[in-house]
């Protein structure tokens, strides 16, 4: 499998451009290990990005068809592609800025049209390449470049956003748990219809060492804490989950068509 995983990768590329602590490569792995796993062909796979430190882990590091496209246009590149030859598997990864800010309305007609593509979200909350300014995910009263007495806006919950916009497969995962964030990494992509996982990876370069996180561990430990599965939320008293992070399978997980 490792041997795999190794020529699905473009050696050239390495060292990675990624922080030290950054959460990117770590979902970086887990997509190359979920497609492995599934043992699919990555010539029958085209990925896409925007623009932003995600948008770098398909492309140049991926030994595979990538479009590196214009900041929040993916899913429109992606929509293009997968018109023109239905049978491609399509997979988009691009930050939270990208999709869901200057790219929003292409993400929520995308699900809408339950376009059949998988759109993974890398999350930190901010706009990492830039500067660390504020995002539509930045948590509120989180510290940014923008908003350095705290962020006032609420943020917004990326998968009930896309649940309620129409996507049949809608998923969270952090990348502190790389096995769980696999699976579900795997049902996404077999899913027919538009899937989307909001993927929790850390940024200590811009978010943390705003945010009182002296090192990449501690946010690495915070955000394990802080993540709590549906499952367990069901049969926790609301009062002992409030301020965490519901993630795990939301629309679609359990025997639906993935
Ligand atoms: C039209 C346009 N506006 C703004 C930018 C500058 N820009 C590039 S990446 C980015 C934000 C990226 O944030 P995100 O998608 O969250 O990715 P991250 O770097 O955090 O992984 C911005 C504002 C741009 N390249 N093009
Ligand atoms: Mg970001």
């Amino acid at each position: 499998m490792n041997e795999k995983i190794y020529q699905m990768i473009n050696q050239q590329v390495f060292p990675s451009a990624f922080c030290p602590g950054c959460g990117h490569g770590i979902l970086m792995n887990a997509i190359l290990r979920a497609i492995a796993e599934l043992e699919m062909e990555m010539k029958d796979m085209l990925f896409v990005s925007g623009i932003g430190c995600a948008a770098w882990i398909p492309s140049p590091h991926f030994k595979a068809d990538t479009l590196h496209t214009l900041h929040g246009r993916a899913i429109a590149y992606a929509t293009g592609a997968k018109l023109y030859n239905p049978k491609l598997k399509v997979m988009i990864v691009s930050g939270d800025g990208d999709l869901s800010a200057i790219g929003g309305n292409h993400l929520i007609h995308a699900a809408r049209r339950n376009m059949d593509m998988t759109v993974v979200c890398a999350n930190n909350g901010i706009y990492g390449m830039t500067g660390g300014q504020v995002a539509s995910t930045t948590p509120l009263g989180s510290r940014t470049s923008t908003t350095p007495k705290g962020n006032q806006e609420p943020p917004f919950d990326l998968c009930k956003l896309v649940e309620a916009a129409g996507g049949t497969f809608v998923a969270r995962q952090p990348v502190v748990t790389p096995i769980p964030l696999t699976r579900t990494l795997k049902k996404a992509i077999v899913h027919k219809g538009f899937s989307f996982v909001d993927v929790l990876s850390p940024c200590p370069t811009q978010f943390g060492r705003r945010n009182a996180f002296r090192t990449p561990y501690d946010m690495l430990t915070y955000l394990k804490n802080t993540c709590v599965s549906v499952e367990k939320a069901k049969s926790t008293a609301p009062d002992e989950i409030k301020g965490k992070i519901l993630v795990g399978e939301f629309v679609g997980g359990k025997g639906g068509e993935a």
